[in-house]
């Protein structure tokens, strides 16, 4: 095991990695940006090093530097968290080249799953089902065309350097095809440094269904079951929950013995999710993205299989074997996660930064918190804006949704403006608590109050 580590990142997430290190007896060092200077993972680690200036690309972002205080501070490893540098195949490289251990999985793996249209040939290579669509990459409108006609309409264009939804378009004839053709090229050359683009069957109102792995260095994998993420605005998750409630038993079998099926023939290390786009009209469910890092959500099956995803990520990155058996992987209850962002929901979810004056968290029985906000805290403008994730267990998913409503209103935040008002909502909500919800689920309910709004 290792006796130091650095951890190079920020917010709630570096405290969750501080926790996991104090209690696997790891000495930790923090790294943080000018503003950063009175925040949590500062306060908590054992050890701090200021590494720039606010701007992320100055001090987060900043390979040089954080090596430059990994090698000072003289750790063995690296956890990169979310964000920042944890899918950047180049940081795992360097890490590797400085004898610095990456907590992650391979450059070579992080690179394939960040080559969206790889990443789908790889998988489809392993079994996994794949949607229909172009098997190499669209250079002229007649190859798009000649796909359209295949598949059918309607059809979705990717950069295939994409992800996170960045200039996807969506096309219903061969008119609008061609002429979105040439813009998606110039959006993902912008965007990605490459126009590369490929062409789906689009899915109306899928849901997003993902599922958590975790491998050693012996080839022994486990599925740790499935998050449902439906419930995103604009491709930024607001709420995931596991169990999904339309994923029964046979296909949670399904879903898992695939997705060991793909890991194992990549040979991946660490923690990883597997996405799908769950058709429900013909309940087929589809690979869409892999992604080689511990998520946001990552509590929540944290939660339901009673594994701490944290340290055993920490562990298999030292070498050591995981002791948990896949048929000891239980999925007990339900759990829910609301991301607690400083946002106005009543203005378009407009980012709040600011001075947090009065701050009351809930507790209780059967709830968690995950933060690194405190009273006098100034929430900083630069980077995103979750300050807190409420995550709460259930018996059932109806328990969880009463625990996380009950939660809710013990959380007080003021006077900056969070999405608490907008999950109180969600948790009234009968299409919410039927658990008919979709990735389209926000937009529409969002559309819904803005048209009522205009006609009072
Ligand atoms: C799709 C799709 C429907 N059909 N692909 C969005 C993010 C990117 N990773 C892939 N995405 C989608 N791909 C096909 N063929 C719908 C989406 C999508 C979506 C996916 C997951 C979660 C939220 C979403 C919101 C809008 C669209």
């Amino acid at each position: 095991m290792f006796s130091k580590i650095l951890i190079a990142n920020r917010g709630e997430i570096a405290l969750r990695i501080i926790r996991a290190c104090r209690e696997l007896g790891i000495r930790t060092v923090a790294v943080y940006s000018q503003i950063d200077r009175d925040s949590l993972h500062v306060r908590l680690a054992d050890e701090a090093i200021c590494i720039g200036q606010a701007a992320s690309s100055g001090s987060y972002l900043n390979i040089p530097a954080i090596i430059s205080a990994a090698e000072i501070t003289d750790v063995e490893a690296i956890h990169p968290g979310y964000g920042f540098l944890a899918e950047n195949p180049h940081f795992a490289e360097i890490c590797q080249s400085c004898k610095i251990t990456f907590i992650g999985p391979t450059p070579e793996n992080i690179r394939l799953m960040g080559d969206k249209m790889a990443a789908r040939t790889s998988m489809h290579k392993a079994g996994l089902p794949i949607i229909p669509g172009s098997a190499n990459v669209i250079r002229s409108k007649e190859e798009a065309l000649k796909t359209a006609k295949l598949i059918g309409y309607p059809v979705i264009i990717k950069a295939a350097s994409g992800g996170g939804g960045k200039g996807m378009r969506i096309c219903h004839n061969d008119l609008t095809l061609v002429s979105s053709l040439m813009t998606a090229q110039a959006e993902a050359e912008a965007n990605f440094g490459n126009p590369d683009v490929y062409i789906e069957k689009y899915i109306e109102k899928p849901r997003h269904i993902e599922v958590q792995i975790i491998g050693d260095h012996s080839g022994h994998v486990l599925q740790l079951g499935e998050r449902d993420c439906s419930i995103q605005r604009r491709h930024q998750k607001l709420l995931e929950e596991s169990p999904s409630s339309v994923v029964d038993t046979k296909m949670r079998k399904r879903l898992g013995e695939m997705v060991i099926k793909g890991i194992k023939s990549i040979n991946y290390v660490s923690c990883g999710t597997i996405e799908f786009l769950l058709d429900e009209k013909t309940n087929n469910f589809y690979f869409m993205e892999m992604n080689t890092r511990i998520q946001v959500e990552h509590p929540v099956t944290e939660m339901v299989t009673g594994i701490d995803l944290i340290k055993e990520q920490i562990r298999v990155a030292s070498g050591e074997k995981l002791k948990i058996k896949q048929e000891d992987v239980r999925i007990r209850g339900a759990a829910i996660e609301c991301r607690i962002n400083a946002e106005d929901p009543d203005n378009n979810f407009m980012p709040q930064p600011g001075k947090i004056g009065t701050l009351v968290l809930p507790g209780g029985p059967n709830v968690r918190v995950d933060t690194h906000i405190y009273a006098g805290y100034t929430i900083p403008s630069q980077y995103d804006s979750l300050i807190a994730k409420l995550i709460v267990h259930g018996d059932n998913r109806q328990e969880a949704i009463k625990i996380m409503y009950r939660a809710l209103t013990e959380f007080h935040v003021s006077p900056i403006k969070t999405t608490i008002p907008f999950h109180l909502k969600l948790m009234q909500n009968p299409l919410f608590l039927k658990g008919d919800i979709s990735t389209h689920f926000v937009q529409d309910l969002l559309k819904e109050e803005a048209e009522i709004e205009r006609s009072n």
